[in-house]
């Protein structure tokens, strides 16, 4: 453990002493406000997804490709021929607690509603398949000889069963005849089922629940119901009406029941108010697809980071093989990323997002007296600067290799490690701190971190569609989540920011949304001086994380000019410092 080099002037202890005295003024912010279930189910932070059913023998998308790329007829004829014989459950869960995975969930009826277990209330099941044996049981028993959490995924919508108001392709055609009222009291009967048969449950992941059939009453009256069966159950915010799209945030939480939220193919913003829990493919398809895209090891861990960095939980997900395996390709993935986990595991599990707001620099979790930085992005000179917290950091170790020197100023902290020992997944710096870290108010880091520019007026040469979502002050917001956008087809903008007043500027921070690739040929950043812009940097690319000493300049206007582009320039966050 190696000591923090601390600069003790008079100035920077007062500066600190000002900052100490802020937080003490700001109420404790560790008290959590979720139950106790709710909270546990947090701390396990990365679980497994797994979407099968009889329709992995065509190798289409489970529920979508009925009556689309599959006849319907022959798509739910499909479980008189599927027999997984080399289905193992214990090899499933170990690849589960081998990728460092605490819970895991599997669709038990998907919107086609074939069922993975042997419901009393259908005939349309595994149990009447040449396969006949109890999928959710198997798994169930063996998910808990692995000490990994089991959970199931219920969808509202089901376009097979009759009762049901809408059918394939997608709910997009209306059945001639429905009963919803019927369905609803087959969809308690099946969750009942579930939770008695193999419950304990971690959590019900309910979904299809966008349909109209479905109302917010009927997803309260669900959730309470559950909650009856099993006072413990975690259930998502899918249970109800409340989702906002693949964003998966609840509107209205006060209406709409729900534990935690969940979006979908992204990481989440950055919340510590409400759970959330990314849900993500591994491949690109959620069923299984012959030669489907596999994201890489440095992506599938980074997306983990940035998930626990934002508070959230990882729901990876892997479509296993008609024959009942999940493939080989993908249990190494996850092999890899439990390698890696074992050793830096201990700042993602039970920890918490913060203080340092997850970016293109990485992402920071913290627990007790402990911040993790999990440092994925260094800046092209200099040392990684994370903004001025008012704890002292007492100490810090690397425990990814190496050792970084980390000094703290009034100015922030400034940390340090030689590139040869740099971790390509993330250099792991755990840093002691005086008090709970979780009290430290989160900040953004970067071009997103304390920039002289933040929250300042901001304008633009060109809006994307005039749209507010995109507008110049997306820029200066400090969230590396939204971003400055022009209309495609420019080739030159620029973002002005008024600072307020004249003020030294030293470095300069820009986070270009390389998304679509980058775009940014040639830019220049000038500074207003007597009514003319003056140049004080120009460069070529910008991409991510971009990052300049400039000679110091005091000014009170600024901006970011794009002299060329390959297409319509847009930019997260564009930040000035101190020198
Ligand atoms: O339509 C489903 C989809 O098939 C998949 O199950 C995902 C997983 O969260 N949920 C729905 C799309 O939002």
């Amino acid at each position: 453990m190696r000591p923090v080099r601390l600069a003790t002037t008079p100035l920077v202890l007062a500066g600190m002493a000002a900052c100490a005295a802020a937080l003490h003024a700001a109420p404790a912010a560790g008290a959590d406000a979720v139950p106790g279930p709710v909270a546990a189910w947090r701390d396990l932070r990365f679980g497994m997804f797994i979407h099968w059913g009889p329709v992995a023998i065509k190798g289409t998308e489970i529920g979508w490709s009925r009556g689309a790329q599959v006849p319907a007829d022959v798509y739910d004829g499909l479980y008189r021929q599927f027999n997984p014989e080399q289905f193992d459950a214990d090899a499933w869960a170990k690849a589960a607690a081998d990728a460092g995975m605490k819970y895991l969930v599997i669709t038990a009826k998907h919107h086609d509603g074939f069922c993975l277990w042997p419901s009393k209330v259908t005939d349309y099941h595994i149990g009447n398949s040449p396969f006949k044996r109890d999928v959710l049981k198997e798994l169930a028993a063996a998910c808990k000889r692995h000490g990994v959490r089991f959970g199931a995924y219920y969808s509202i919508c089901d376009w097979h069963h009759p009762d049901y108001p809408l059918d394939s392709p997608g709910g997009r055609k209306q059945k001639a005849q429905s009963d919803m009222p019927r369905y609803v009291a087959y969809l308690k009967a099946q969750t009942r089922e579930l939770i008695e048969g193999y419950g304990p449950l971690v959590t019900m992941w309910f979904d299809g629940e966008w349909e109209q059939p479905w109302t917010r009453e009927m997803g309260n009256d669900l959730y309470a119901y559950l909650k009856r069966l099993q006072p413990d159950l975690t259930v998502n915010n899918r249970v109800s009406k409340g989702r906002r799209g693949m964003e998966g945030v609840t509107k209205d939480a006060h209406l709409n029941a729900g534990d935690y939220d969940t979006p979908e193919q992204r990481v989440g913003g950055f919340n510590r108010a409400r759970p959330w829990e990314t849900c993500m493919t591994l491949c690109n398809q959620w069923a299984w697809k012959p030669n489907d895209g596999m994201k890489s090891r440095e992506e599938c861990l980074r997306t983990l980071l940035r998930t626990a960095g934002g508070d959230g939980n990882l729901l990876f997900n892997v479509g296993p093989m008609p024959d009942g395996r999940i493939e080989p390709r993908q249990v190494e993935r996850l092999r890899e990323m439990g390698a890696w986990l074992a050793k830096h595991g201990e700042g993602v599990y039970g920890t918490r997002g913060g203080p340092f707001k997850p970016g293109r620099w990485g992402a920071a979790t913290c627990k007790e007296n402990k911040v993790f930085l999990f440092i994925m992005k260094w800046p092209e000179e200099g040392p990684l600067r994370l903004p001025a917290i008012p704890a002292k950091v007492l100490a810090h170790r690397t425990t990814s290799g190496g050792a970084a020197s980390v000094e703290q100023t009034s100015e922030g902290i400034a940390v340090s490690l030689p590139a040869a020992d740099r971790d390509p997944v993330a250099s792991v710096v755990e840093l002691t701190v005086e008090g709970k870290a979780f009290d430290i108010p989160p900040a953004a880091v970067g071009a997103a971190g304390a920039s002289l520019a933040a929250q300042k007026p901001a304008k633009a040469s060109n809006v994307y569609q005039n749209s507010g979502e995109f507008g110049p002050e997306k820029a200066v917001d400090g969230d590396p989540e939204t971003r400055w956008a022009t209309d495609a087809g420019t080739t030159s903008a620029w973002l002005e920011v008024d600072l307020g007043q004249p003020v030294a500027i030293g470095r300069v921070a820009i986070d270009e949304c390389v998304d679509f690739g980058p775009r940014v040929r040639r830019f220049e950043v000038q500074v207003k001086e007597e009514e003319a812009w003056k140049s004080v940097l120009t460069g070529a690319a910008i991409g991510a994380g971009f990052e300049k000493q400039i000679s110091p300049v005091t000014a009170r206007f600024v901006r970011l000019r794009v002299l060329d582009a390959s297409d319509g320039p847009t930019i997260r966050e564009f930040g000035v410092f101190k020198p």
